[in-house]
């Protein structure tokens, strides 16, 4: 089960009021209306009523806020504060596939993605990692994990945003085969880029011919479905595996991130008449072009010269949390 918006919310910052208006038939009908926090309160647990009271009187542009109702189920309170107070939607935290031991707890990472000279941060690719877990972890199996994702990166970028005024940077997000299957993630996507406000280009999805090789088509219709609900696509690992050119024909993707073993090669005149091709392909059909793996500062200026837009690799920057991403943007 994966995350839903489920509902608007809005914040009346004069009357002090929450207003409630839950999609019919999720259950929540109970919440319907303009609440005090104190009465609201009474239907959660007694944390998640403390936890609303701070989202709401904290001086920032968005809202972020997870609260537990009296039953169990879990809600985020997604959105942005105005003059009058905030507003957003509320969206179904997913259940925890994993039983009732509490797993290792996901904790994102973000490597930044460079202007080709390497000299100013445009944009984060957000990773996946869990605290107290290796990368084996059987986690990766996660049915939520794509739309857990989803929230925290776009968490991440409005902290970053909210931070340092910068309105251009982006973040990218990697989807799976089994994301690609998943029905309510144009919903998902919708949802974050109205309740954070995403300007567009703001939110971009990587994927690969690999993670649609079961289902061509129905992940062709995906693409368009997210690309429909605000995001960009980005075509992740070109150039090695699974990745074709009748994928990209089809892919009505903006950018094109080539693979980091065919960048691992670029001292080769071979790869470097195969990269200056690629550049060019891309930029001819109107997309961007990324380099992933750029382990050398040597690379960059090679890399420039083969036209490509964005480069990300541990030379540039490693993974890191969002906070010390927001330290290296400041
Ligand atoms: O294919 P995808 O873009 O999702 O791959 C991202 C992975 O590559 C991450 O796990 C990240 O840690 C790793 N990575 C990032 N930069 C570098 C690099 O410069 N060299 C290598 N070998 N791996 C990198
Ligand atoms: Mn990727």
């Amino acid at each position: 089960m994966s995350n839903r918006p489920i509902g608007e919310w809005s914040w009346d910052k004069t009357a002090q009021t929450l207003s409630v208006s839950p999609k019919a038939g999720e259950g929540l009908g109970h919440l319907l209306g303009a609440w005090t926090l104190s009465d609201i309160a009474k239907t959660m647990d007694g944390l998640s009523g403390a936890r609303l009271q701070r989202s709401f009187s904290a001086p920032l542009d968005s809202v972020s806020c997870e609260i537990t109702l009296a039953d169990g189920r879990r809600l985020n309170l997604i959105g942005r504060a105005s003059d009058h107070g905030a507003a957003g939607l509320i969206v179904a935290a997913s259940e925890d596939v994993s039983g009732t031991e509490p797993g290792p707890a996901l904790s994102p990472v973000y490597q930044p993605i460079f202007d080709v000279a390497g000299q100013r941060i445009v944009g984060f690719e957000a990773l996946a990692r869990w605290e107290g877990a290796d990368l084996s972890s059987e986690r990766l199996e996660d049915t939520a994990l794509a739309s857990n994702m989803l929230i925290r990166a776009c968490n991440a970028l409005s902290l970053w945003r909210d931070e340092t005024g910068r309105e251009d940077l982006f973040v990218q997000v990697n989807m799976t085969g089994q994301d690609l299957a998943d029905q309510t993630l144009p919903d998902l996507v919708a949802a974050m880029v109205s309740g954070y406000g995403l300007d567009d280009g703001q939110l971009r999805l990587e994927l690969t011919e690999q993670a649609a090789l079961r289902n061509t088509d129905g992940a062709i219709a995906m693409a368009r479905a997210l690309k429909d609900a605000g995001a960009r696509l980005v075509l992740d690992d070109f150039g090695s595996g699974h990745s074709s050119f009748l994928w990209l024909a089809k892919l009505p993707a903006d950018s094109l991130k080539v693979d980091a073993a065919l960048i691992a090669e670029i001292e080769t005149m071979r790869v470097q008449t195969i990269l200056r091709a690629i550049s060019m392909l891309a930029r001819n059909l109107g997309m961007g072009s990324v380099a992933e793996g750029v382990e050398s500062r040597d690379m960059l200026s090679v890399l420039a010269d083969l036209g490509f837009d964005h480069v990300q690799g541990y030379a540039l920057g490693r993974p890191m949390p969002a906070r010390e991403a927001l330290k290296l943007l400041t």
